[in-house]
């Protein structure tokens, strides 16, 4: 057997980690001096630290172990699919069974228009692929012209050229020449944030005619796609006003440019419906796929195509693609995750049962003090933290003090969450049980009263 080093000391592990391993977004000296925490082993939704804490898993891993922890199913369909197929190409006109599988199976799963997937190992090569598809597309159809694509601020696409390019996050395009050209962003639809004095509604209309003002100012022939989550995630669970979507699609409909639908992590289940598009009523001309797809037990993405995009681009070779591209192994461990969530019916009790429940007690936590605004959609939930709720006040101290330290708390209280600036966010596996609701919310509130606590002796309840 290789070592994996299951034996080794925490402490030993942290020196390795340290010596050796490169973290994503992580302040490699900052970690070292602190030493990461171990996670050696989950089951259900609990994950494991090499001291032995169990610790509910608030965040489902990063928002993609749907069906928790330890199926045996999963890892029973990678190893078969190793001892019958480890790996082949779909380049030089092959194809295998897996691929052909669960690209027929997607085309049941999405919207009707959606029939044709293309293969990438993540979200962030996805929306690689999604730049070049649709910049291709509008070739193929004369109009070589429309090539603009146009994002949001504070969307997140992941963290590649043009995953990163697409992503409307500062801190990314603050390093390595980011955004590359031809991608521009406009406002997102966050009202606790932005809204100012206009209702929800009022603002949500205000949000998406940015995307009509932008393509004014680019010209629609020089416009190729608009891209969004349905719900912002990484953004800190932005769950768009219900004028939105509609005006949104409006707008793509009359004006000519595609719309992409980054269902990274809102597909497969996470809003209570297979896609956030069915949530929202959104037709989109292309899905971003990931994560939920194979629930997190191995790396697979997708880009969803619809018949007419499709047939455009198979007019021509598309010089696109990844050695892993369908990967075998990933797609038999996808489908079999597919067949769970369906035959489980996982999707429907989310939307019918463990959602709702999960949404009562959450928005209870809007009473608390330290929280102005809890927002929810389907499993994925934010906190928004003020000094002063009614003023939807920011903090004076510098931002992601309080968040910081809340995530610290929640963690050390047995609940994974995460902190986005000041809030506090969820997304825990599709499979939670009532019962672990309970404890989720529990622990989220103890949290919020130990930093509540600690913000008013420290003197940090002040508003900006
Ligand atoms: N689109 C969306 C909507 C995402 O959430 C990606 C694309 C990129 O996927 P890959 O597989 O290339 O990472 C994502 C990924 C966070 C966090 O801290 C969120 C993501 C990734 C890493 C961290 O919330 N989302």
């Amino acid at each position: 057997m290789n070592q994996i080093f299951n034996h080794l000391p925490t402490a030993e592990l942290q020196a390795l980690d340290a010596a050796h391993h490169m973290h994503p977004f992580t302040d490699g000296g900052e970690l070292a001096a602190k030493g990461a925490r171990v996670i050696t082993r989950a089951q259900g939704c609990f994950i494991t630290d090499s001291e032995g804490n169990d610790i509910l898993d608030g965040m489902a891993g990063l928002w993609c172990v749907n069906l928790g922890y330890g199926r045996e199913e999963l890892a029973k369909a990678a190893y078969d699919q190793m001892r019958q197929l480890a790996f082949y190409n779909t380049f030089f006109q092959t194809t295998h069974p897996p691929v052909v599988a669960l690209a027929k199976k997607l085309s049941e799963l999405a919207p009707a228009n959606l029939n044709h997937t293309f293969f990438a190992l993540g979200g962030s090569d996805a929306n690689d692929t999604n730049i070049r598809a649709v910049r291709v597309y509008w070739e193929l159809k004369g109009k070589p012209t429309k090539t603009h694509i146009i994002a949001r601020h504070n969307g997140y696409h992941g963290s590649t050229m043009g995953g990163g390019s697409l992503g409307g996050m500062a801190g990314i395009h603050a390093q390595g020449g980011l955004p590359i050209p031809g991608i521009s962003h406009i406002a997102q639809p966050f009202w606790w944030a932005e809204g100012g004095d206009l209702s929800p509604e009022e603002f949500g209309l205000k949000a998406a005619r940015a995307l009509e003002a932008e393509i004014d100012r680019l010209d629609e022939d020089n416009v190729a796609a608009f891209i969004a989550e349905p719900v912002q995630g990484a953004g800190a669970v932005i769950v768009p006003p219900s004028t939105y979507w509609p005006e949104i699609q409006r707008i793509c409909d009359e004006r000519n440019i595609l719309l992409i639908a980054d269902e990274v992590i809102c597909g497969f289940g996470r809003t209570g419906n297979w896609f956030g598009s069915d949530t929202f009523g959104i037709r989109p001309d292309i899905m971003t796929l990931a994560k939920g797809l194979s629930g997190g037990y191995v790396p697979i993405g997708a880009s969803m195509l619809s018949d007419e995009i499709a047939d455009t681009l198979n007019s021509t070779e598309f010089a696109h693609g990844y050695t892993y591209s369908g990967h075998p192994v990933s797609c038999a461990v996808a489908l079999e995750n597919l067949r769970i969530l369906d035959e489980e019916g996982i999707v429907d009790r989310v939307g019918a049962e463990t959602a709702p429940y999960l949404a009562e007690k959450w928005r209870a936590l809007e009473d608390h003090p330290l929280v102005g605004e809890a927002r929810i959609a389907g499993m994925m939930g934010a906190l928004e933290l003020t000094p002063d709720k009614s003023a939807r006040a920011k903090f004076a101290a510098e931002e992601g003090t309080i968040g910081f330290m809340a995530r610290e708390a929640s963690i050390n209280n047995g609940l994974v969450m995460r902190h986005v600036r000041d809030s506090l966010i969820i997304s825990p596996p599709l499979v939670i049980s009532r019962a672990e609701i309970d404890l989720l919310v529990e622990r989220a509130a103890k949290t919020l009263d130990q930093v509540h606590a600690r913000a008013k002796a420290e003197g940090l309840m002040k508003p900006a």
